[in-house]
């Protein structure tokens, strides 16, 4: 029965995948975005698995688990712990490492400049760091962004921007993505697509960027912007009922791509990487405005022209198209 094996506290190997998800956890502050994967990957094996995995050897043989995890599995079992992971306790630059990259928009080169320069906590930064104001947001509000928002509050903000949009124009419509579309519980930011059958592009960035936003920051349901580009919005909203910021993200999409958005916004990213992928086995190539053909492809796979448009408006049609079986947004938890 695979969801009695997925859930943990009925799996032989839960204290294993207990450690290494704690391992996953410290590559993904660590913004090591490959680790962070393979570790993610292991997890996903290990939940399927009915028996206990026990060595190496039988490590190895599982999918997605290579020799180097493999030694890790069997090392929590035979000893409880894991070196790797308790070094990571004991070692303070790391640990102000891994604070500076929770900062928002801060990277290995940002955190390692502060630290460099002597800072050591987050209020040394705001008191002595030259910062962008993006980052005096982030720190000041790093309780806030560290904190998962309830799915109950995810739909509040998406219903607030909705319902001012329609009072702008009843012809848009505005769409929670990411991890909530997927039936998250609780959700890291908020993630919308605003879209208006049969609009322009132009005519979407026009009312969100010059009606809309405007509003949102007057009312002060949006305090922030941190990023954008001509088709989207990354800033901080919050609820008139609260006083905690929230990261949300808008992206404007016109109706013919809304299909391959629609599937780019959904996530989760594994999933998305491993259908891409595929994509691109089949001479294909898929991005968030579409999904083309006759693609030319390098020795590296690295693509030599931008390919022919097959399909971008119906999500449907694109998982047809790849001849993958059609799955529900709660399925695509890779
Ligand atoms: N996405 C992606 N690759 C990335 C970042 C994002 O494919 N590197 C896609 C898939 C994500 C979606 O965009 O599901 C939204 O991105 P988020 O970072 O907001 O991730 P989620 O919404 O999935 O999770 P969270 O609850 O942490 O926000
Ligand atoms: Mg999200
Ligand atoms: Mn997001």
């Amino acid at each position: 029965n695979p969801v009695e094996a997925s859930s943990t506290a009925s799996n032989p190997n839960a204290w294993t995948i207990e450690i290494l998800e704690q391992m996953g956890k410290y590559y993904d502050q660590m913004q090591d975005q490959w680790r962070t994967l393979a570790y993610r990957k292991a997890v996903m094996t290990l939940r399927k698995q009915t028996v206990k995995i026990s060595t190496a050897k039988e490590a190895a043989a599982l999918l997605f688990i290579g020799s180097r995890l493999a030694d890790k599995i069997e090392e929590i079992v035979l000893t409880d712990r894991l070196r790797r992971l308790d070094s990571t306790r004991d070692d303070p630059t790391d640990k102000v490492l891994r604070l500076f990259l929770g900062v928002y928009g801060a990277g290995l080169v940002q955190a390692s400049k502060w630290i460099q320069a002597g800072h050591r906590t987050l209020d040394d930064l705001l008191a002595n760091a030259k910062l962008t104001d993006s980052q005096k947001v982030g720190i000041e509000h790093y309780h806030d962004f560290a904190t998962r928002i309830p799915r109950t509050e995810v739909k509040a903000h998406g219903d607030y921007v909705r319902d001012a949009l329609q009072r702008i124009d009843p012809g848009f419509q505005a769409t929670i993505m990411g991890s909530y579309r997927r039936g998250a519980k609780d959700s890291g930011d908020i993630d919308m697509i605003i879209t208006k059958p049969g609009a322009a592009v132009s005519t979407l960035r026009d009312v969100v960027f010059h009606t809309l936003v405007p509003r949102l920051l007057k009312t002060g349901f949006l305090k922030v912007k941190l990023a954008g580009s001509s088709s989207k919005w990354n800033g901080i909203s919050c609820l008139p009922s609260s006083t905690t910021w929230r990261r949300l993200d808008l992206l404007l999409v016109p109706e013919e791509e809304m299909g391959a958005a629609l599937l780019y916004f959904t996530g989760n990213d594994i999933f998305n990487r491993s259908i891409r992928l595929l994509a691109s086995k089949k001479g294909m190539r898929l991005n968030q405005r579409g999904l083309y053909k006759d693609v030319i492809r390098g020795r590296n796979r690295e693509k030599l022209n931008e390919g022919t448009l097959v399909e971008g408006r119906d999500e449907r049609k694109i998982f047809e198209i790849l001849g993958v079986p059609w799955r529900e947004p709660t399925e695509r938890i890779c």
